[in-house]
């Protein structure tokens, strides 16, 4: 349908609120750079976890926002960076991948980090796409406000972005402007899911990684990235609550016991931890059992890829 039939369809009531708008917005950037924490600030509700660990993000989550009369749905990818692993490099095809999709593209940077490394790789990647692309500038809580100008110019040299923003993911600040310029950039056009509706993640696998992210911020150290979690039972039961079985993989035996922790201790306190947050997130209690199972090369297992929404790279 084109546009011209497209307005002939709404009703007076419609035209009053002025036409809506709706569109897919890519966050992509260096892996840690605050993409999840931006967001689930835009969102105004936890869909993507966040740690401050690199890394994070697996798999596109979309997280849905409405604004003015706009319906944007942020795609949150994995940082980009320089692949080594198997699953490195199926994080970095999807992240790459959600771009392509994109109306528009919006790339964050951490402005105290800067521009090196990953980040001037992408601004170099970004050459390639063409969609329409603005610079985010985040974490400003951080850095003074010269040195904000200096990045910006720098990477306004690099790419052509038909914007700059600067904000803070954690505090909200540049939040609304930002915002307020996507709602009016997207096309017009009809939304694209229920308005009550904030992601497309499945309950069972938010779950999942809402343990995982409970795992990253207690084993941070000990367990970097040889973990996955997978959600195997779900079953409501008569009394409102919810019975959640999870299963953490790892690789080795030695990272077994690190997961399970002195006594159990580890394992009980990201049990703790991940229950709440699911019973608060679903508004019923919730029993959660975890299990941790040795599995040797789950990186290198296309099941355990499918089950994160990764394509399974050949090599
Ligand atoms: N001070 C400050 N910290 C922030 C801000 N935004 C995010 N962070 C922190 O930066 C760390 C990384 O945030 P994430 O949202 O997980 O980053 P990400 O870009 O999604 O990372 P990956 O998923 O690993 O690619 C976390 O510790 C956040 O709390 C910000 O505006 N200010
Ligand atoms: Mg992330």
């Amino acid at each position: 349908m084109d546009k011209m039939s497209e307005n002939d369809n709404i009703t007076a009531d419609e035209k009053e609120i002025g036409a809506t708008h709706s569109g897919f917005v890519a966050l992509i950037g260096p892996t840690n750079a605050g993409k999840s924490t931006l967001l689930n600030r835009l969102v105004g509700a936890k869909v993507s976890i966040v740690s401050h660990k690199v890394q994070t993000t697996r798999a596109i989550v979309r997280g849905i926002a409405i604004h003015n009369n706009a319906q944007i749905v942020f795609m949150d990818t994995p940082g980009i960076f320089k692949p080594r692993r198997r699953l490195d490099r199926a994080m970095v095809t999807s992240a790459w991948g959600g771009a392509k999709d994109a109306d528009l593209i919006l790339l964050l940077i951490d402005s105290e980090r800067g521009i090196r490394g990953d980040a001037e790789a992408i601004l170099k990647g970004l050459k390639e796409v063409h969609q329409p692309k603005i610079l985010v500038l985040n974490k400003i809580d951080r850095v003074r406000h010269e040195d904000l100008l200096k990045l910006a110019s720098t990477a306004n040299e690099a790419v052509a972005f038909e914007r700059t923003f600067m904000v803070s993911a954690t505090t909200g600040s540049g939040c609304d402007d930002l915002m307020d310029y996507l709602a009016e950039t997207l096309p017009e056009g009809p939304w694209y899911y229920p308005e009550d509706q904030i992601s497309d993640l499945p309950m069972r696998q938010l779950a999942a990684e809402i343990t995982r992210e409970k795992l990253f911020l207690r084993l941070h150290q000990e367990l970097p990235y040889a973990s996955h979690v997978e959600t195997e039972k779900w079953e409501e039961r008569k009394d409102g609550s919810v019975r959640i079985e999870q299963v953490i993989y790892v690789e080795r035996d030695s990272q077994k016991k690190i997961a399970l922790g002195k006594n159990g201790d580890a394992i009980k306190a990201i049990s703790t931890a991940s229950r709440k947050e699911i019973s608060e997130i679903l508004e019923q209690p919730v029993h959660l059992f975890l299990f941790v199972k040795v599995r040797e090369n789950w990186g290198d297992d296309p099941e355990r890829f499918r089950e994160m929404g990764l394509d399974f790279p050949k090599n």
